[in-house]
Parts: structure tokens; C-alpha cells; sequence
């Protein structure tokens, strides 16, 4: 009896209710009650549910499912040759202000698209492949995209492991403690491409009324943790003119970083997400603060600048002695530029959906970064309303959500057909 005909594949479409689903039933999983976001950071007991529940679909779908050492976690469509796949995916954690989408839909939608593709009966010539990257965020576990940075072999496996987290916790006791520290080794199989479908995290789809971006690469990213000591005392019985005192000189870093990139002006930005005062009591002038420097920018020599001239108060702040500040390097990321054929072909599947694409940098990181150094990739964008994200309000329409995913379908199957 002849196979039955394969279905038109142009008509090929996703089904966006059991998308939406999907993406209802992970964002349950850590939920911020009274919001529509979710708080999942890296290998938390919710990280852990949403993990267990990703990979279930994953098995439900009959796909090859593998975890590596650093609790990368890949499902790939069986298939009888050795043609390396055609991946997708992103993250499932968050940070702890979560939205819904910023990484589960690229996981979600890959997935959607290969249920897709197999109710359909086709049989690409390469297998499409689905995964969900370790710590993205990197907010518990610094750096962040640390999961597909060392599963590009930009970091080694045994360093990666003992990263000690803003808690205290060790990366390879956490992936031990919920059962995702895996066999599969690391670095892992190269895909023949990667596309990653992620929410844009900005405001520039939106304002300039797309629905699609196709993503031309990634900016770079400077963290840097920075402790300055003084000396505690007494609130009250302390004369301003003997105090060493280790907020005001965090205060002056935090406005500097601010007037920085304003005066470089776009694209550079400049973040202090993060202070730490010890005691942090009402009445001690501090010891000590720990804060965070993130620095981000398309062009690295401004970047470079913007870095040069953190560290140039830096040493005018510690010149008088009366403080003294050390600096950690978290993440040091250049910028990335994807593939121009990919980034020309997600276009082109957008306009044959009827979009009119924008060519767009990304502003945020993204495992697709990690996976660019060892294969052509490239990124699809769909709008977030307001630019809002890492915030629980984060919203994106449904038909973008819908739109993307199907930009994702007909671009990976285009790629699986390349010999
Ligand atoms: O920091 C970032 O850009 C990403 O959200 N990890
Ligand atoms: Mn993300
Ligand atoms: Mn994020």
C-alpha cells in the first residue's frame, strides 16, 4: 500500500490553544500569586517541577530525551540516519519577578512545532530537536547562559560545577539535590542550525507596530561584582568626618553608571540590580557593600570604554585609603551576529506568513549567543507589550505568540531539508 501522501507543508500550521495551554500549565509552576508571572531560578525546587513537567511532554511526544552534566536537557525526534538535527528551545528558569514567556515559549513553541510536524506525518530529512538550557538567567548562578555556554564548550564542565550562587549553593550540589545532574557529556552534539523563538524584552517591535523580528545578534554583556569595605560604627555617636562608610561610595557608583550611559547614549546601558549592605541595620553605619555592574552595548569597543572607565573611579574611590574595593568578573560576554542566511531566511518565512519583519539587535542574552559559536544560528522575536520583561506583568498577544511559533515551524523545517 503507497505511504499516504505527505500534506502540503506550506499549509502546515501550529495548534495555539495547546500552545497556550502548555505555557498556562508551566507558568503555574512558581507562580506569583496575584500576577500572571512565575519565579523559577535555576535548579530551585520549581525550577525542578517545571523541568520534570517539560520533560514528560517531551516523552509523551516519543522524543529522544538526554540530560548532560550541567542539566541540559535535549528531546530529539527519533530517526533511522545520523544527519544531526535542526534544534530549537531556550530556558524554562526565571528570575524571581518572572513573566510566563521569557524562555518557556521558545522551549514551548519548539515543542509545539515537533508535535506539529509529527501529527502531520512528515519526516524531515534531519530530525528537529528541542532543548532547555541551564541557569540562562544567571541570577542565582552567575554567569548567565550558563547551561549552553558550557554546552558550546565555552566553559568547562568541572568549573562550571562549583559556582558558588548568590546563596551560598554549589551549581553541582543543586543539580544533585534535583536529580539533573546527567550523563550525556559535555560539550554536547553539535545541531547542523539553531533557531531560538524568544518574546523581545523590549519596546521596539511594539512601537514600530511588527509582529515579527528577525534577530540580527546579541549585544555584549559586562557583570561585574564589586565589594567595597570600609569600617562599621556607630549612627549616631559617629562625626560625618570620620566615617568610612561603604553605601555612600555604592550610591556614587550607582549614579555613575546611570550618567554613563546616558552620556555614551544608545545602545549602552548600565544596570546596579543588585546591593548588599552588611550589617544592613538601621543603626550601623555599613562595613561593607556588595553590589552589581551591568554593563551592555552592540559595539565592544564602547563597551571597553564604558568598562575602563567603571574601573578608573573605582581606583579614584580607593586613592584616599579610607576604602578599599575588590572586583569580580561574573559574565563577559562580546557581541554575537547571527548567520546573515538564517536572519534572511527568518525573514523570509515571515513575509510568506504575511509580516513585514524587522531586522533587529538583541538587547537581552540568550543561549542562541552560546550556540552561534559552533553553528548557524539565528532568533525570532515577537513584541512585548510595553517592552516590559523580568517583571510578572509581562505580556505578549496571543496571535504574536501564534505568529512566532509558526515563523519557527516553516524555518525549521527549511533548514531540515538542507543537505
Ligand atoms: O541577562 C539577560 O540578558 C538574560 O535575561 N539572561
Ligand atoms: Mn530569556
Ligand atoms: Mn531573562
Amino acid at each position: 500500500m503507497n505511504p499516504s501522501p505527505e500534506p502540503d507543508r506550506s499549509a502546515l500550521r501550529v495548534n495555539p490553544d495547546r500552545l497556550m495551554e502548555r505555557l498556562d500549565a508551566l507558568a503555574r509552576i512558581g507562580a506569583i500569586s496575584g500576577t500572571a508571572g512565575c519565579a523559577r531560578l535555576a535548579l530551585t525546587d520549581e525550577d525542578r517541577a517545571g523541568r520534570d513537567l517539560v520533560v514528560t511532554w517531551m516523552r509523551d511526544l516519543g522524543l529522544d530525551v538526554t540530560v548532560d552534566g550541567i542539566g541540559n536537557v535535549t528531546g530529539v525526534m527519533p530517526s533511522a540516519g545520523d544527519a544531526a538535527p535542526v534544534m530549537t528551545g531556550s530556558h524554562i528558569d526565571t528570575v524571581a519577578t518572572g513573566g510566563r514567556y521569557d524562555g518557556n515559549l521558545g522551549v514551548l513553541a519548539g515543542l509545539e512545532v515537533i508535535e506539529t510536524v509529527r501529527t502531520a506525518g512528515i519526516e524531515p530529512k534531519r530530525p528537529l530537536a528541542v532543548g532547555f538550557f541551564t541557569d540562562e538567567e544567571g541570577a542565582r548562578f552567575p554567569p548567565d547562559m550558563l547551561g549552553s555556554l558550557v554546552y558550546v564548550g565555552g566553559l568547562g564542565l568541572e568549573d562550571a560545577l562549583q559556582i558558588e550562587g548568590i546563596d551560598g549553593a554549589v551549581v553541582g550540589d543543586e543539580l544533585d539535590r534535583i536529580g539533573y545532574r546527567g550523563i550525556e557529556p559535555c560539550p554536547g552534539a553539535v545541531p547542523h542550525a539553531f533557531i531560538e523563538l524568544h518574546i523581545e524584552q523590549g519596546p521596539v517591535l511594539e512601537a514600530e507596530g511588527r509582529h515579527i523580528g528577525a534577530v540580527t545578534g546579541v549585544q555584549g554583556i559586562s557583570w561585574t561584582s564589586i565589594t567595597i569595605t570600609g569600617q562599621s560604627n556607630h549612627a549616631g555617636t559617629t562625626p560625618m568626618s570620620m566615617r568610612r562608610d561603604p553605601a555612600v561610595a555604592a550610591a556614587r557608583i550607582t549614579t555613575f553608571v546611570h550618567d554613563l550611559a546616558n552620556e555614551l547614549g544608545h545602545p549602552q546601558v548600565g544596570t546596579v540590580g543588585k546591593i548588599d549592605l552588611r550589617p544592613n541595620l538601621v543603626n550601623v553605619v555599613p562595613q561593607s557593600a556588595t553590589m552589581t555592574v551591568d554593563l551592555r552595548n552592540t559595539d565592544d569597543a564602547t563597551l571597553q570604554d564604558a568598562e575602563r572607565r567603571l574601573r578608573q573611579l573605582l581606583d579614584e574611590m580607593t586613592a584616599p585609603g579610607d576604602l578599599s574595593i575588590d572586583t569580580t568578573t561574573l559574565a563577559r560576554f562580546e557581541p554575537v551576529v547571527f548567520d546573515p542566511a538564517v536572519v534572511d531566511l527568518v525573514a523570509a518565512v515571515a513575509e510568506s506568513h504575511g509580516h513585514d519583519p524587522l531586522r533587529i539587535p538583541s538587547g537581552a542574552g540568550h543561549d542562541a549567543q552560546m550556540l552561534a559559536r559552533v553553528c548557524r544560528t539565528g532568533m525570532i522575536f515577537v513584541p512585548s507589550h510595553d517592552g516590559l520583561s523580568h517583571n510578572p506583568a509581562e505580556h505578549t498577544d496571543p496571535d504574536d505568540l501564534e505568529a512566532g511559533a509558526n515563523v519557527l515551524l516553516h524555518t525549521m523545517l527549511h533548514l531540515a531539508e538542507e543537505d
